[in-house]
């Protein structure tokens, strides 16, 4: 017998919690782009926990820019899906009904708009990674190299980007008079309500000054941390959420126990209780998101690195091979210094649960995951907290291993000579710079030279380029598992 799949109708095995309200009798209020893994495991079930706590009408429309997976996965389920958490005890199922629907941007483009510039949509929220905004580090402004936002400063009036879609829809609104969305950005990245207000004005202000001017004065760009450790997906969580529930689910995610989002409490035109979820909303995000940034992700990218190349496939097995637990130790340490206390905050905690987090032996987080998208990761994650740590006269070693251990990851081959590819916006340029070029020194100096990627006050000090080069050079002598353990020895 076929098993059924999983939509408002069907009946579900006894102990899978489920939505506590009707998720058909609360309309959307919010229209979130970048339908992913993520976004289902953390926006998605807080607001699932605020509409079971307060209700409202504030289900989710999804958007998703690129692939139709999500709609195909979720529209048939009624916008249902299994959450799965894998802690230390056996994993338990939980049903989520906030998303009401996914639109998909390449078949419907005109939903989207319409979604966009509908009066009942009052926060339009983003998980599109930090390289899917579009918007220049450096300027802060609309980046003009990036093919989204070329495209749609060509042709505005079929936005295909999140700055064209999100400047298109206010320009819609501020016509018809319907008081503009609140824009919230969910990604790793700091400041990252302020950077896309920039960037949103400025890809404004390029088409419409008065446009540009109107959006300064009248949208909320809240800054917010997010936080749950969420793996890709892989045949056996489908599997798994059919052995809990008793029906088929295309859309189900495995996710940790634990779950952080800490957002600042902008929000004119209103929002989810999502405290009941355990959110907590301050004045000030900064410095949880630099902690955040700091301390786990920075962490993430050096483990990611390194223990990709010695093997590893998985985080937890990162945590099981003792050179590599020191030095995650190591750079958690470290980066705890770089920051400010935090009140209610105990730093020691963090680290702890940091530790535990990456050990957690049920979920199957892939270094080769972590990994992607280096260049968008590496100047929040490591090379901010590597000036600070420059500034105040400590150690800079952990960020030059750290970055060592990505410029040989740069190289595309594991020491076993077995290629794989970088995945990474600047794979192309990286590709080509390093071609023929097996000395160390010269990697490094030819990684140091990639334009805009590291800042110039670490580039000037020579402790710091020596450092990575000699690290980057045992690492190419011996292979990544030695330079590992000779690391280890000092950490
Ligand atoms: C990871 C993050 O893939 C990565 O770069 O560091 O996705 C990390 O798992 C999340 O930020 C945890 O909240």
């Amino acid at each position: 017998m076929n098993t059924p799949r999983l939509n408002t109708r069907q009946e579900l095995s006894s102990g899978v919690a489920t939505p506590g309200y009707t998720p058909q009798q609360h309309a959307p209020g919010i229209v979130h782009i970048g339908v992913g893994a993520f976004h289902k495991a953390h926006q998605a079930v807080y607001t699932d926990d605020a509409l079971a706590a307060e209700g409202g009408d504030w289900r989710i429309l999804g958007v998703s820019l690129r692939s139709d997976t999500a709609a195909e996965e979720l529209n048939p389920q009624d916008g249902l899906f299994t959450v799965i958490e894998r802690g230390n005890e056996p994993g338990s199922a939980r049903i989520v009904g906030s998303i009401a629907r996914v639109i998909s941007a390449s078949r419907d483009h005109k939903s989207v708009i319409a979604a966009l510039v509908d009066p009942a949509i009052r926060i339009v929220s983003l998980t599109v990674t930090e390289k899917g905004y579009g918007i220049d580090r450096k300027t802060g402004g609309a980046d003009t190299s990036h093919p989204a936002v070329a495209a749609d400063l060509a042709t505005p009036d079929a936005p295909g980007g999140v700055l064209g879609l999100i400047v298109a829809a206010l320009a819609t609104r501020r016509k018809n008079d319907v008081a503009p969305f609140t824009v919230l950005s969910c990604d790793n990245l700091p400041d990252n309500g302020a950077m896309l207000r920039g960037g949103v004005i400025d890809f404004a202000t390029r088409k419409d000054p008065g446009l540009g001017d109107w959006i300064s004065r009248n949208v909320a760009f809240p800054c917010s941390m997010v936080d749950r450790i969420t793996p890709a997906r892989t045949p056996a969580t489908l599997a798994e959420a059919t052995r809990l529930t008793g029906v088929e689910d295309q859309a189900a995610i495995e996710t940790e126990p634990f779950r952080q989002w800490v957002i600042e409490d902008n929000f004119p035109t209103g929002r989810p209780a999502w405290e009941a979820g355990g959110a907590i909303f301050v004045q000030d995000v900064a410095p949880y998101e630099q902690m955040k940034l700091r301390m786990l992700n920075g962490t993430h990218s050096m483990l990611a690195y390194a223990g990709f190349l010695s093997g590893h496939r998985l985080v937890c097995d990162v945590m099981a091979d003792t050179d590599m637990a020191a030095l995650v130790r190591r750079h958690l340490l470290a980066a705890a210094a770089t920051l400010d206390p935090l009140p209610g905050i105990n730093i020691e905690r963090y680290v702890a649960d940091i530790l535990s987090r990456f050990s957690n032996p049920n979920i199957a987080h892939e270094t080769y995951q972590i990994a992607m998208d280096g260049t968008e990761k590496l100047p929040q994650r490591i090379f901010e907290p590597a000036l600070v740590a420059q500034g105040q006269g400590q150690p800079l070693r952990p960020y030059a291993f750290a970055t060592a251990a990505w410029m040989r990851y740069c190289s595309g081959r594991t020491d076993g000579g077995t290629p794989y590819a970088l995945r990474d916006p600047k794979q192309q340029e990286i590709t080509e710079i390093l071609r023929n070029c097996a000395v160390p020194e010269k990697l490094a100096d030819r990684l140091f030279n990639l334009k805009g990627l590291f800042p110039k006050k670490l580039l000037s000090d020579r402790n710091w380029t020596t450092q990575v080069t000699s690290i980057l050079s045992v690492i190419t002598g011996k292979g990544m598992r030695e330079a590992v353990h000779q690391e280890s020895l000092s950490a």
